[in-house]
């Protein structure tokens, strides 16, 4: 069962026999505040971000993707545990749709948790186009919140005329931050008002081709229960939070405010409102009460005593000295690029404690497919359980995994400019 959200789209589809259409098209989208040009962009079923896709933990997403736009794609389901062939990368996993051709998705939606959709196929300049849109599954038991709010953080880089600016894989940004947008905006859905005293849950998304967003949250009180869709069996508190790309951030809060929640973006000069959530009216019978943990999703126990120990490390890039076999801007452990040999070949379930070494002047957004891990924090203690872990320049991040999904899986920096001049590999699980 499949819904959609987004206005001026379609109403609930649940016929499981029917898959739901998912029409990669040309869009023109209100990027920019009312009154200014629209931007011409990429979208899903005529509007950019796409749709929420959205069902229940255990239900089954029928996707028939139809490719509309003038060059080949693919869809990616982030964060989805799901079988290798649904993973939608063109080159590894199936077959680049071309324009006019569709391809049938099938998955079982394995976790409860904020995800989100994506092209795969030269991602840095679909998604920056926008090619995306966010993909939910609901708990079975879901938490007592009045309002579910998806919060995606992007940012565009706009001409004066209301277009996207050319220049998709300019070498100058690839070799630095990535493609960095001129113009941020946090794209609330569905945007509608709440009241003073109401319970939300806000559903961060960084949906950002290479920036990463620090975010402050204003007008609530409350607590950060998931990272990249997985429950913290110890919600913590909304400090400090930054999203690297394809980062999520579920956080369940009391409104405090009785004007609006804002998304704050702090930067060197004056905080950047990236949007709001305007406030009206007052709840007056919600009472006072414990922000709760989310029910967890199946986590393996990793077997660490038998853990293979392995090393990736970010070279490359501005200001760094390259490894003498690269032959792109940069590399992992001194490949650029994909190789016909994996990073790592796994037995299933088998698992791996990687180092994840950053030699480079930048940071970046690791991401691993179809699976999530432990991010190792001090004292050796198994933290978040991620898809996608940011490491800053010049630092060092463990991370744990038990490799229980079989197939070829993608291993990149998700800096799409990054990735696109060569920070990527792959594994397999046998
Ligand atoms: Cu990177």
């Amino acid at each position: 069962m499949i819904t959609t959200c987004a206005a001026a789209l379609a109403p609930r589809i649940a016929l499981a026999s029917v898959p739901f259409e998912l029409i990669a098209q040309p869009v023109n989208a209100q990027i920019l505040p009312a009154g200014d040009p629209a931007t011409p962009m990429l979208g899903f079923n005529g509007s950019a971000p796409g749709p929420v896709l959205r069902a229940r933990q255990g239900d089954t997403f029928d996707i028939r993707f139809l490719n509309q736009i003038d060059e080949g794609s693919a869809v990616h389901w982030h964060g989805l545990r799901i079988d290798n062939a649904m993973d939608g990368v063109p080159g590894m996993t199936q077959e680049v749709v071309e324009t006019g051709a569709e391809f049938e998705y099938s998955f079982r939606a394995p976790d409860a948790g904020t995800f989100w959709y994506h092209s795969h196929n030269r991602s840095w300049e679909q998604v920056a186009k926008g090619l995306y849109g966010p993909l939910i599954v609901e708990e079975l038991t879901p938490p007592d919140v009045d309002h579910d709010l998806i919060v995606m953080i992007d940012d565009w880089r706009i001409t004066e005329n209301g277009a996207l600016a050319e220049g998709f894989e300019n070498r100058h940004d690839q070799a630095h931050q990535g493609r960095l947008g001129n113009f941020a905006r946090a794209l609330v859905e569905p945007n509608s008002p709440v009241r003073l005293g109401d319970r939300v849950r806000l559903r961060l998304i960084n949906v950002a081709t290479d920036r990463i967003f620090p975010i402050e949250l204003e007008g609530i009180d409350g607590k950060i229960v998931a990272f990249d869709g997985m429950p913290l069996p110890n919600p913590q508190a909304v400090s400090n939070l930054i999203l690297a790309p394809a980062q999520r951030a579920d956080i369940i809060a009391d409104v405090t405010s009785d004007d609006q929640i804002a998304f704050v973006f702090p930067t060197r000069d004056d905080p950047y409102l990236l949007g709001e959530i305007p406030v009206e009216g007052a709840n007056t019978t919600r009472q006072p009460s414990e922000i709760p943990a989310l029910p967890p999703n199946e986590q393996k126990q990793p077997d660490l005593d038998n853990a293979v120990v392995l090393s990736l490390t970010m070279q490359g890039g501005a200001m760094s000295r390259p490894a003498s076999t690269q032959t792109d801007i940069w590399a992992f452990n001194g490949q650029s690029g994909l190789t016909d040999t994996p990073f790592h070949r796994f037995e299933r379930g088998q698992t791996a404690r990687i180092r994840l070494v950053n030699d480079t002047r930048f940071p970046h957004g690791i991401h691993l497919h179809g699976h999530h891990f432990f991010e190792v924090g001090a004292n050796n203690s198994l933290g978040a359980f991620r898809d996608t872990a940011m490491v800053n320049a010049g630092d060092t991040r463990e991370i744990v995994c038990v490799f229980d999904n079989p197939g070829k899986w993608l291993l990149h920096c998700h800096m799409l400019g990054h990735q696109a001049a060569g920070m990527k590999t792959w594994v397999e699980v046998a």
